[in-house]
């Protein structure tokens, strides 16, 4: 057995020599080689039956290459939950299974997400700026419970998102394309019904994957059916908002305000009147990051790799951040 890890410690996830022990408690006499870039593995001749990597977009897909070198491969393991970057090379190599870290942004996203909306209705911002200015000024904060949010896209990560809502007493409206019971959502709305998930909310909660199906779905006229005083979300991918759309929104005052933690394109450019609003939160695509990331992400991959050896099967659906 084969195994290639390809790996980037400039994005703050480094593969160390733990993680290579992990994967050696499953594959004991696997040959394993752990390099920054796809053309050394291509240098080296080395054909891997498995392969670790980011598959994201945004130029964090980096095995474009060698998985059209590589034809003894059978499974690429992604060590991001978007796989955009990577499912059209794998569109043309049947062979090849597809699997992804799904389970393990939920925490890190949520945390992130629950501290903007505390933090926004609770007033800390104002406070941090009255202490800045030695200033011992009180005022009325406002309340997240009984407030009503919905999560556009509620796949895993929307589910930790809305456990995390519930807790704290809100009212959660989750759309998907096949509706289910799901648990802390008190509505599962289908897409169809997406506008009135949207016009119903204080919180709207992006948490959709770059598909073409996703493509700008919250476009000028989705914003137009957000109240004025809602807040809007967006950790999943930019390519799912209507950039100008959404800074016309946030500029003309008909949205209170926004984190964005995935924005289209990324790095947002200098110029962009968004880093300038007030009432914008800029979060450079980081709130999935956490130093319990690269643990979980092997812990995934042991799990499904037991399965391999088990039966053969290539398990865990892949859900695309
Ligand atoms: C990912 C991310 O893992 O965006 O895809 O964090």
């Amino acid at each position: 057995m084969k195994i290639a890890i390809l790996y980037r410690d400039e994005i703050g996830f480094p593969v160390t020599g733990k993680h290579v022990e992990m994967i050696r408690k499953v594959f004991p006499d696997a040959d394993i080689r752990k390099v920054r870039d796809e053309s050394e593995l291509e240098s080296e001749g080395f054909k891997a039956d498995i392969l670790l990597c980011w598959a994201t977009g945004g130029g964090l897909c980096i095995a474009g290459n060698y998985c059209r070198y590589d034809d003894a491969l059978k499974w690429v393991f992604s060590l991001s939950a978007g796989v955009e970057g990577i499912v059209p090379v794998l569109k043309d190599l049947s062979n090849v299974c597809l699997t992804n870290t799904k389970g393990i942004h939920g925490i890190p996203i949520s945390e992130t997400v629950m501290g903007y909306l505390l933090s926004t209705f609770r007033g800390l911002p104002q406070v941090k700026e009255n202490q800045r200015r030695h200033r011992w000024q009180r005022f009325v904060g406002e309340e997240t419970c009984g407030r009503t949010v919905s999560i556009i896209g509620i796949g895993a990560i929307g589910q930790t998102i809305a456990s995390r809502c519930k807790a704290f007493g809100m009212y959660v409206i989750g759309v998907k394309r096949q509706v289910t019971k799901i648990p802390n959502v008190d509505e599962v709305m289908p897409v169809e019904r997406l506008d009135d998930a949207l016009e119903r909310a204080d919180i709207v909660i992006v948490t959709l994957p770059a598909s073409a199906q996703t493509e700008k779905l919250i476009n000028a006229d989705r914003f137009s059916k957000m109240k004025r005083s809602a807040l809007f979300v967006n950790c999943g991918r930019g390519s799912t908002v209507d950039t100008q759309a959404m800074t016309a929104a946030l500029a003309e005052g008909r949205l209170a305000g926004a984190f964005l933690d995935a924005l289209d394109p990324e790095p947002l450019p200098p110029d962009s009147p968004l880093w300038d609003m007030e009432n914008v939160v800029i979060s450079p695509h980081i709130s999935a990051q956490s130093a319990a990331y690269m643990d979980r992400a092997f812990e995934v991959f042991q799990n499904q790799a037991v399965t391999y050896l088990n039966d053969g099967s290539i398990s865990g659906e892949t859900e695309v951040r």
